[in-house]
């Protein structure tokens, strides 16, 4: 059994309705969703002209492979209605996996840490609610650490 961080983000449609129904499709006996962290409202990055993101990240327990869950990601996204028109561009649904234990995987379709997992507010901001104390395995800095190191980017937290 392993542990895993997931980010979800959503810019297009019901953003809301995307990650709620993301989070029922991931849950399955080899994958149990613990915790989920606030909704973040999230500006663009990379992209800039592109609409707000909501944001957020969750914590699983997994039985799976990493290249079998990234599968069933992969899955999910494209029954959520996601198309790839642009690359970092607008989507109803991306899941990305953040951490998978204290792995690091280095394949040409997948890279655990996620490589811009550290730079990211809108994914170290819901991180740290979830395990501010939990390290980065590769740079060895607490999710608190990394989040008071990045540089300023907006986003509020959703109150439901
Ligand atoms: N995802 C991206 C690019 N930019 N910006 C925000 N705020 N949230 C995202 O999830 C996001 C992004 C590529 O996956
Ligand atoms: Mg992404
Ligand atoms: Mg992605």
């Amino acid at each position: 059994m392993k542990t895993v961080y997931l980010s979800l983000g959503s810019n297009l449609g019901d953003r809301q309705r995307h990650l709620r129904d993301a989070i029922a499709l991931l849950a399955t006996p080899q994958l149990h969703v613990k915790r989920v962290s606030c909704i973040y409202e999230t500006e663009p990055q990379d992209l800039r002209t592109q609409p707000w993101f909501l944001n957020l990240v969750l914590e699983a327990e997994t039985t799976l492979f990493p290249m079998q869950l990234l599968s069933r990601i992969q899955r999910i996204e494209t029954d959520l209605g996601r198309q790839r028109k642009v690359v970092k561009g607008p989507r109803t649904l991306d899941i990305d996996i953040l951490l998978f234990g204290n792995f690091t995987i280095n394949s040409d379709q997948l890279l655990v840490p996620h490589p811009h997992m550290h730079e990211r507010r809108f994914v170290l901001e819901p991180m740290v609610e979830l395990a501010p104390n939990l390290r980065h395995p590769i740079l060895r800095r607490s999710m608190r650490e990394l989040l008071g190191a990045v540089a300023d980017q907006s986003l509020r937290k959703l109150e439901l």
